[in-house]
């Protein structure tokens, strides 16, 4: 059997606990790791004066974890730069703010040029490669440049945007040029695989032959690959007695009221802004409903060295305490807004406690806050999604209250409707929705994907 790698970012912490900060994929990348054997490499997280190379390695189960440090310049225009000022906007549509420096695109290849040279050495033949996510597109291509002709497969997390925003990006057509240096490329939904195909198709000269896109003599497997959650043991969290503990908590303090919970990292993608105002029109259009519900948006600051996080972190500020302003009373406050992370089991008990899960990004590669809201919930008494047509997660769970973010109205409608829902209609879509999370659940994602790599029909 082949030895898996894999490279991404940043590699999760050596174990196979769940109970700690580690999610669903650091799990199921771990579990792929270890089945096959194999090793991890990516970014420690730490900086040094210059780059050397070096490697920090660590084996657990027969799984091999390297990482090697970056120079600040590197972090700079790489991750911070390129990763997440330029690609993350422009592939979430904000072409607004996404910013496009010669600098930041010189420090991603750079970094991504020091990973191949770092990692080419460690990679064995007939070991299969697996490369993560937006940071490492390149990657793949470095690699080829020396000589390694090993099955390379690449899956995007984040959306593909549509080939005209793509166009906005200066050597937009050298990026996607590099897909073609991988022999599978996955994608969360099958709207980004149609885009990545139009972009191919329209503006690179690609042909399609069967399920292959050919460009020039480089050929490539584009597929759909929705990523999951680890289903059973996000229902099997609910009965900890930490979760135990929380849902009672928060059921207490909730004294009698619904409560509709919103978990974010704090991100403009994930349509935060628009939740308040839909949350507030649902207020204002149904006076009669203020102090029997409260909204818990929960949302862990996250890459707050770029401007637009401090941004938008400043505005959900200032708007959580401008409804609550206008609205609270001495025994009622209608937003309870929380900048903090909690451990997964605590998490587990507060969806369970939730009669409306909101998750309404503006667009969203998958999200899987969505489909854990789903596995927590009491199969007798379950609570109603309402989910963002835009999340990739929508073309999966069709039986969840489907809404347009950007109108405040809908949210506020979706709102008054789930608050109602008869419990037969609650069970009847919540089993459709858990089926889904049940079967394509992460250990599926993760064996689907190295399934077809290791099939692929490869290049000569
Ligand atoms: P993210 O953009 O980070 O992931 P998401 O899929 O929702 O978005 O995953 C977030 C994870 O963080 C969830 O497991 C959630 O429970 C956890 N989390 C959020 N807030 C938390 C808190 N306060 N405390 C503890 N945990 C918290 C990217 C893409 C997504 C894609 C995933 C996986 O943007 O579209 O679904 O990768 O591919």
């Amino acid at each position: 059997m082949s030895r898996l790698v894999v490279i991404s970012n940043r590699v999760a912490a050596p174990s196979g606990s769940h109970s700690g900060a580690q999610g669903g994929l650091a799990v199921a990348l771990q579990s792929a790791l270890r089945e096959h054997g194999g090793l991890w490499f990516g970014w420690s997280g730490e900086q040094t004066e210059t780059f050397t190379g070096a490697l920090h390695e660590t084996q657990v189960d027969g799984v091999t974890y390297a990482t090697v440090d970056l120079e600040e310049q590197d972090v700079e225009e790489y991750y911070e730069g390129y990763a997440n000022r330029t690609l993350w906007p422009l592939f979430h549509y904000r072409t607004d703010i996404a910013e496009y420096e010669r600098s930041f695109a010189g420090g991603y290849q750079r970094v991504n040029e020091r990973f191949a040279r770092t990692v080419a050495p460690l990679i064995r033949p007939g070991d299969a490669v697996w490369i993560q996510d937006y940071h490492l597109f390149p990657l793949g291509a470095e690699l080829r440049k020396l000589g390694v002709e090993n099955r390379i497969g690449f899956f995007l997390h984040i959306p593909w945007p549509p080939r005209r925003l793509l166009a906005t990006l200066p050597g937009a057509k050298a990026l996607a040029e590099t897909m073609f240096a991988y022999d599978l490329v996955g994608f969360q939904a099958d709207e980004w695989l149609q885009a990545f195909n139009e972009f191919a198709l329209e503006d690179m000269g690609a042909r399609m032959e069967g399920d292959m896109l050919h460009v020039g003599h480089r050929r490539v497997q584009a597929c759909v690959f929705p990523i999951g959650i680890d289903a059973a043991e996000f229902v099997a969290m609910t009965q900890t007695t930490r979760a135990r503990l929380t849902y009672r908590q928060m059921r207490d303090s909730a004294v009698g009221r619904d409560l509709i919970i919103g978990v974010d990292r704090l991100d403009y993608s994930k349509g935060l802004e628009e939740r308040f105002q839909g949350y507030e029109r649902f207020l204002e259009a149904h006076p009669e409903e203020q102090k029997e519900v409260f909204l818990l948006q929960i949302a862990p600051p996250s890459r707050g060295t770029v401007e637009s996080y401090r941004r938008i972190r400043a505005s959900l500020e200032g708007m959580a305490g401008r409804i609550n302003g206008a609205h609270a009373d001495y025994d009622w406050v209608p937003i309870r807004y929380v900048n903090r992370g909690y451990p997964r089991d605590v998490l587990a008990g507060m969806y369970r406690a939730a009669k409306i899960g909101l998750v309404t990004p503006l667009r969203d590669g998958m999200n899987l806050v969505a489909k854990e809201y789903v596995a927590a919930q009491n199969p007798d008494d379950p609570g109603v999604l309402i989910l963002s047509r835009f999340a990739g997660a929508a073309e999966q769970l069709t039986e969840a209250v489907l809404i347009n973010p950007h109108s405040a109205d809908e949210m506020g409608d979706a709102i008054y409707t789930a608050l109602r829902m008869p419990r037969d209609e609650r069970i009847r879509r919540w089993r459709a929705l858990m089926d889904v999370v049940e079967q394509k659940d992460v250990a599926w994602w993760s064996r689907a994907f190295t399934d077809a790599l290791l099939t692929v029909e490869v290049a000569g």
